[in-house]
C-alpha cells in the first residue's frame, strides 16, 4: 500500500550544521490531550486519513539542539501521535505495536486529573520498553491538566512519580494546555537532546 508522500520545502544547509532525523512516539490513555499538545505546534503531515483512522497522526518538526558532542545540530522529528484507543492489553495491542518500530524516542503523556497517574505513566513506560524491544529508549514524561486538580493532589501524584522504581531517570514537564499555549518545547527539547547522545545515535 502507498500512501500520499507530504512534501515540504528544504530549508538551505548551513555550513557545520549536522542533521539527523529521528522518530518519536507519544502515547498515553485515550483523552489525556496528546492531540491537545500537539495539533498547534507540529507541520503535519497532509492528513493520511488511512492511517488517521487506523489511530495515528504523523508530525514533523525541526530544531536546532546544540550538545557538548555536536554543537549545531538540526534535528528533525518525525512524532507519531497514537490515540490510547488503542489500549495496551487489548486485540489493538498487535495493531499499536507496529507503530512502535524505528522509535528512537517516546513522550508518554499522563493527565493529572488521574488519581494513579504514577500507575499509568508506569504502564505506558513499560509499554514503550517492551514494544521498542529497546529497555534504554529516551522517554520523557509529560502531564496534562493540572488545571483540574488542587496542589495537594498534584504534589501527591508527581510525588508517587518520583518515588517510582521503573521512572527512575525518566524526567516529567508540566504541560497544560488550557491556555492554548504552545507547551511541548521544553519536553520535546529534552527528548531530542537526549536521543542526540552518542550511545542513541
Ligand atoms: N483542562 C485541560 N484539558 C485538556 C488538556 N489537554 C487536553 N485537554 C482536553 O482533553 C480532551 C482530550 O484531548 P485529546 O488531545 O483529544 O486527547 P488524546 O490524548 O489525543 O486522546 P486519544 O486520541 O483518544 O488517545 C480535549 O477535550 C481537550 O480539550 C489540559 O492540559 N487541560
Ligand atoms: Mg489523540
Amino acid at each position: 500500500m502507498s500512501y500520499p508522500v507530504a512534501f515540504f520545502e528544504p530549508k538551505p544547509k548551513e555550513p557545520g550544521v549536522r542533521e539527523m532525523t529521528k522518530k518519536v512516539i507519544v502515547v498515553g490513555d485515550s483523552g489525556v490531550g496528546k492531540c491537545t499538545c500537539f495539533k498547534h505546534a507540529f507541520v503535519m503531515y497532509e492528513p493520511r486519513k488511512t492511517l488517521k483512522d487506523m489511530g495515528v497522526v504523523v508530525g514533523k518538526e525541526t530544531l536546532r539542539i546544540s550538545t557538548d558532542t555536536i554543537p549545531k545540530l538540526d534535528m528533525t522529528l518525525s512524532v507519531w501521535d497514537i490515540t490510547g484507543k488503542l489500549e495496551p492489553g487489548t486485540g489493538a495491542a498487535s495493531l499499536r505495536k507496529g507503530y512502535y518500530g524505528g522509535a528512537a524516542g517516546a513522550l508518554v503523556v499522563v493527565a493529572a486529573d488521574d488519581a494513579a497517574m504514577a500507575k499509568t505513566a508506569e504502564k505506558w513506560v513499560k509499554e514503550v520498553r517492551e514494544g521498542t524491544g529497546n529497555s534504554s529508549i529516551p522517554i520523557v514524561i509529560m502531564i496534562t491538566k493540572t488545571n483540574l486538580v488542587s496542589e495537594a493532589e498534584l504534589g501527591e501524584r508527581v510525588g508517587k512519580m518520583r518515588e517510582s522504581e521503573l521512572l527512575r531517570g525518566v524526567p516529567s514537564y508540566f504541560t497544560e494546555t488550557s491556555g492554548g499555549a504552545r507547551v511541548i518545547d521544553e519536553p520535546v527539547k529534552a527528548l531530542a537532546e537526549a536521543m542526540s547522545k552518542p550511545s542513541n545515535i
